[in-house]
């Protein structure tokens, strides 16, 4: 049985999804600290070309995306569970909302507001991910200003949607919804408490992130970048489960081409594996580490045959 390694940083938002998941089911990990900007050349070896944090190693097997990560902790370890029956639906939807209407609107108030903290080429790398131009930093700080308007106007929906008493975000029992809710709040005061006010009116809110915090992130230990590179050259990708494929999709064993719908579109190329509705993964040889096998969500991922 291969150990669970997170690939990740200290201020990364998602990543703390995910450690805060591997808390909540009170595993053991292997914490692996990547660059927080790209070249990332401990990683891509792993992940054929995807930058973004965090990245799960397990083996020769590597998970894309916390839409992923989070679903192959459940599948591993179900107890207790993040995708309780009956909470997908209503789960995925507030956390589509949570990363998308209220994270990006958040990412640039509380980066450009925080500037002086940050690593001094964040910004450029992050304007390049995103195929735009670097700004200069009085365009950053403008920016930050215009979106405290859109971040301050959703808070108050977290409030109201803790406003008939139930503990979590979704209902009675803890879902995906708390996690995506929670890492999305978590990043405003990540850096420093300079924008802690925002969210001091609320004290639902207040009360529901000091649960979500005492979930804690489970038992990290550290791991070298190359030890992890090793550890996936040394073990074989695990056998993949059976395919149920839609119609559309490019046959099993094709060649494909895989990239992020969103930002960082950097494409990632491997033989198709496994496809249903929830993941895509596919087989890659590296120089480095040898077989690979990739694994991402379908949804906010483009395949295409090649
Ligand atoms: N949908 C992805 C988003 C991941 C993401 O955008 N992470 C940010 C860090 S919090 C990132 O990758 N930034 C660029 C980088 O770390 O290189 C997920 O759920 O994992």
């Amino acid at each position: 049985m291969h150990e669970l390694i997170l690939h990740n940083y200290d201020f990364s938002n998602y990543a703390e999804k995910a450690r805060l998941a591997l808390g909540y089911k009170g595993l053991a990990w292997r914490s692996v600290v990547i660059p927080p900007v790209a070249p990332k050349p401990d990683l891509v070896p792993l992940t054929g070309g995807y930058r973004r944090t965090p990245v799960l190693q397990i083996g020769a097997d590597i998970y894309c995306d916390t839409r992923l990560i989070l679903r192959e902790l459940e599948r591993r370890h179900p107890a207790p569970p993040i995708f309780p029956p009956g909470y997908g639906g209503i789960g995925n939807a507030i956390a589509f909302w949570a990363e998308n209407q209220l994270f990006r609107p958040m990412s640039l108030y509380v980066s450009g507001s925080n500037l002086d903290l940050l690593p001094a080429d964040l910004q450029a790398d992050r304007s390049r991910m995103r195929g735009l131009p670097v700004p200069d930093p009085e365009t950053v700080r403008r920016a930050a200003l215009r979106n405290a308007a859109p971040v301050r106007a959703q808070i108050p929906l977290v409030e109201e949607m803790l406003s008939d008493g139930r503990p979590w975000i979704a209902g009675a029992l803890t879902s995906i919804a708390d996690f995506a809710v929670y890492h999305a709040l978590w990043f405003i005061t990540a850096r420093s408490d300079r924008l802690a006010h925002e969210l001091a009116p609320y004290p639902r809110i207040a009360a529901w992130m000091a649960k979500m915090r005492a979930f804690g992130h489970g038992r990290p230990a550290p791991m070298t970048a190359p030890e992890a590179l090793k550890v996936a050259a040394e073990a074989e990708p695990e056998p993949t489960r059976a395919s149920e494929p839609f119609a559309e999709d490019p046959p099993l064993g094709s060649a494909v081409r895989i990239r992020a719908d969103d930002y960082a579109k950097d494409p990632i190329e491997g033989e198709l594996i496994l496809i249903d509705a929830g993941e895509i993964a596919l087989r890659r040889r590296d120089p480095t580490v040898g077989e690979v096998v990739v694994h991402f969500p379908r949804l906010g991922y483009d395949l295409r045959a090649i």
